[in-house]
């Protein structure tokens, strides 16, 4: 495995330089964050991304991600158009020699959390999920985004959104999604692109939007949409784990997927469930995920390609700074990052 970690560009508190004092770290996981969805990439500017990576004495292992426009979730006329954008960016991202693209398919929301400091005993914050407080944090995620969406609306933008969404069912979703596939699968073969779909986070409709990336069975549809080796998943343990129905299967999830060639990429990280649909971020060794359990999959199945710590907490100096991206400071995704490379070495050295 490469041990990468997310960098969200020049703008990012966290320097390549501190990253890469992170033993074992060799890959970085970014985007071109500046552009909004739906314009096409172009290949000199993923090289300018990957030679200021690679002059910090990183790699760029992935691109995380290239986001996918709503007019394609719902199936709007102009969807030729934006998957033409969407393919001509796989391009470039393959013709500049970057392996692996995550990117996901939720609609209006990405990632969700209704808190971003909730305290945890030991006196760390960290991202925090409560359905009964969702409708409170609606409006203010909707606009303002959490960490690492490459999307946010207006109200008045959601409002129409919404109305567009309500006649979206699930299978109808699954549609666009196979829509969607058939469109990018070839390009991203022809490319040298893996494409790895990130589960929806947390794996349950919200706001009664269709979500359909909620399992790992689902992850299995995915790659039975279209039968290719580009076709795979993001196997993200956070966003899964969060569902108590699934969290104990996820090492032979793992397993089964990596055996299948379609885990293309790896997030690590924990969470703890506290009651129904109410779960906290946890430190990477503390929480209901099994990740030993998960990297010995991953070990046994050789899997070669990146992986990354997922969200940390806010420990020591970074508790109440400001500057600091909720999920994505440098001190406790840098344990996360030696916790996993630990767990590595002893599932694969003598
Ligand atoms: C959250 C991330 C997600 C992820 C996208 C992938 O921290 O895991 O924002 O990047 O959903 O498209």
């Amino acid at each position: 495995m490469q041990l990468s970690f997310r960098w969200y560009g020049d703008g990012d508190p966290v320097t390549l330089d501190a990253i890469r004092q992170i033993p074992g770290v060799v890959g970085i996981v970014s985007a071109l964050h500046d552009l909004p969805p739906g314009v096409a990439w172009s290949a000199d500017a993923v090289v300018a991304l990957r030679q200021r990576v690679e002059a910090a004495g990183l790699a760029l292992t992935c691109i995380e991600s290239i986001p996918v426009p709503e007019g394609i979730k719902l199936g709007t006329d102009d969807r030729e158009r934006l998957a033409d954008a969407w393919c001509a960016s796989v391009e470039a991202v393959g013709a500049a020699g970057v392996p692996v693209v995550c990117y996901n398919f939720m609609p209006v929301f990405d990632w969700t959390r209704t808190s971003l400091h909730r305290p945890l005993a030991d006196g760390s914050e960290a991202l925090a999920y409560v359905e009964g407080e969702l409708s409170a944090v609606e409006e203010a995620l909707a606009s303002g985004g959490l960490p690492g969406w490459m999307d946010a609306h207006a109200p008045d933008d959601l409002r129409r959104l919404f109305a567009a969404y309500a006649e979206v069912d699930t299978e109808r979703m699954w549609d666009h999604l196979g829509w969607f596939l058939e469109r990018v699968v070839p390009v991203a073969e022809a490319a040298g692109v893996r494409l790895a779909i990130h589960p929806d986070d947390p794996p349950w409709p919200l706001f009664g939007l269709p979500r359909v990336v909620t399992s790992a069975d689902a992850f299995d549809r995915v790659c039975d949409l279209v039968d290719s080796p580009a076709n795979g998943v993001t196997f993200c343990t956070g966003s899964l784990g969060a569902d108590p129905a699934q969290v104990a299967g996820l090492p032979a999830d793992a397993a089964r997927l990596a055996a299948r060639g379609r885990l293309h990429f790896a997030h690590l990280r924990n969470v703890r469930r506290l009651g129904v649909r109410d779960f906290t971020e946890t430190a990477h060794p503390d929480g209901d995920v099994d990740l030993n359990a998960v990297i010995r999959a991953l070990a046994e199945a050789g899997f070669d390609g990146p992986l990354r710590p997922d969200h940390g907490r806010q420990i020591w100096s970074e508790r109440g700074d400001p500057t600091v991206r909720p999920g994505y400071g440098l001190f406790d995704r840098a344990l996360g990052a030696t916790y996993l490379r630990g767990l590595w070495e002893g599932a694969t050295r003598s």
